[in-house]
């Protein structure tokens, strides 16, 4: 059965078409800078926003319209799993993610719910064998069922701790099955509301202890993915514990585990804590910690997660220039933790929110790739911080100053010479480049 019709393959039409079900600027085989479009990007597709959501918000019920819409229970998850798959094919995305309880419905027992889980595994891998599309990520969602009210791995319950670590055994267990590249943990609820009534010094110790056993359960199977943590500052709790990349980083140091795990970052995630997404990856970047995107965007006027698909031109071009400085995405990829707005209900909407996050990063990364090649912002940093390759700076730099050496020269330095940042012309240069690629 088909779900996407009306839709074909979606074709790479280049800049002049008029087609919307085709790439302007996604072309995947296209070399930049030394890599094809579809290396450098390693698309996936979330599949609780495009198959599991159906439109609900707080105010008003699903409106979405959808093949499987008429269905329930497990003939319910066999039909997202065959429009899955259609959906990759047509749209030619390498990579999906999931939640285990997207894929499959929740039984009455834990042993009911995993073996629901199997049945959907199983079919997910004949799929993933004949269509060649891989798993970017699986994940465990420990935070809709109402036992996760406190939490997971910081529940304030340690029948739910173990509920959870659980369900954390099958989820490493479901990512070697289907050969998963990475493994994301998203703190659902690992958070808190009030401190009044919250153990924060066990919370945290307890989340460390569910990620080290984690690690060896991974090593025992020999699952080899790489483990990632997502950091949102808040939404669902008030706080968060994975705040942010360097909350997360000083986190993962503390407890010793920064040589089993990088960071998933989220365009959204980051400007909810103050930050653009380009600061987030630059901070895992320059702490060897970045894994893995999850692309979309927020809207400024509002505070809360709005996941809407990136359309942010400067957003995604900076983004990429990241990713590029960095050396590439390694085995993580550009993952859509996007979903359509409640008003783009009918399936085609799906295919078009798509196809604008694909287009505007592979335009971002065309931008990327220009600034990168030119050296235009290389140059800006080559001339800012010369100081520090010669003299006094590469004495700094060199571990040769010391306090006394340092005063000795400032006692006879003067005056202080500043020069301007020149940001504005920057800006300027940045928009030029954008829309001239
Ligand atoms: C929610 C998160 C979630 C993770 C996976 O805000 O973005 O969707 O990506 O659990
Ligand atoms: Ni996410
Ligand atoms: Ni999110």
């Amino acid at each position: 059965m088909a779900y996407f019709d009306g839709v074909g393959k979606i074709q790479f039409e280049g800049k002049g078409s008029d087609n919307p079900l085709a790439f302007k600027h996604y072309n995947p085989k296209e070399v930049v800078l030394g890599k094809t479009m579809e290396e450098h990007l390693r698309f996936a597709v979330a599949y609780w926003h495009t198959f599991t959501y159906e439109g609900a918000d707080p105010f008003g019920a699903n409106n979405a319209i959808r093949g499987w819409g008429n269905l329930s229970g497990m003939d319910l998850a066999k039909a997202r799993v065959e429009a899955n798959f259609e959906f990759l094919e047509k749209l030619g995305v390498p990579f999906y993610c999931f939640h285990d309880r997207d894929i499959a419905p929740e039984g009455s027992t834990l042993q009911e719910t995993n073996k629901n889980l199997d049945v959907i595994v199983d079919l997910l891998k004949q799929n993933m064998k004949t269509s060649g599309k891989k798993l970017l990520w699986n994940t465990a969602n420990m935070f809709t069922n109402p036992r996760f009210v406190f939490g997971a791995g910081t529940a304030v319950n340690a029948d739910v701790y173990a509920y959870a670590a659980a369900q954390v055994k099958k989820g490493l267990e479901v990512g070697k099955e289907l050969d998963s590249e990475n493994y994301v943990f998203w703190g659902g609820r690992e958070g808190y509301e009030t401190l009044l009534n919250t153990d924060m010094a066990l919370e945290l110790d307890n989340l460390a202890r569910l990620f080290h056993m984690a690690v060896a359960y991974a090593k025992e199977i020999g699952f080899d993915a790489q483990f990632l943590i997502e950091p949102k500052p808040k939404e669902p709790t008030k706080h968060q514990y994975d705040f942010d990349a360097a909350t997360t980083i000083s986190f993962l140091q503390k407890y010793g585990l920064t040589d089993h795990f990088k960071l998933n970052l989220e365009a959204n995630h980051a400007t909810l804590a103050g930050h653009t997404f380009e600061h987030e990856i630059r901070v895992a970047a320059i702490n060897g910690m970045l894994g893995s995107l999850d692309a979309n965007q927020g809207d400024m006027l509002l505070g809360w997660d709005t996941d809407e698909f990136p359309t942010d031109l400067y957003s995604t071009t900076l983004t990429m220039y990241e990713v590029l400085r960095a050396g590439g995405i390694g085995r993580g990829g550009v993952n859509f933790d996007a979903k359509v707005r409640r008003g783009s209900f009918e399936p085609d909407d799906l295919f078009l929110g798509h196809i604008a996050g694909m287009d505007t990063f592979a335009w971002g990364l065309k931008a990327a790739a220009k600034i990168t090649e030119e050296r235009v912002l290389d140059s800006i940093l080559d001339e800012r911080y010369r100081s520090f390759r010669e003299g006094i700076g590469l004495d700094i730099v060199s571990g040769k100053a010391t306090l006394a050496s340092l005063e000795q020269y400032a006692l006879q330095n003067n005056p202080i010479k500043n020069e301007s940042g020149r940001q504005e012309r920057i800006k300027l240069v940045l928009n030029e480049i954008i829309y001239s690629v």
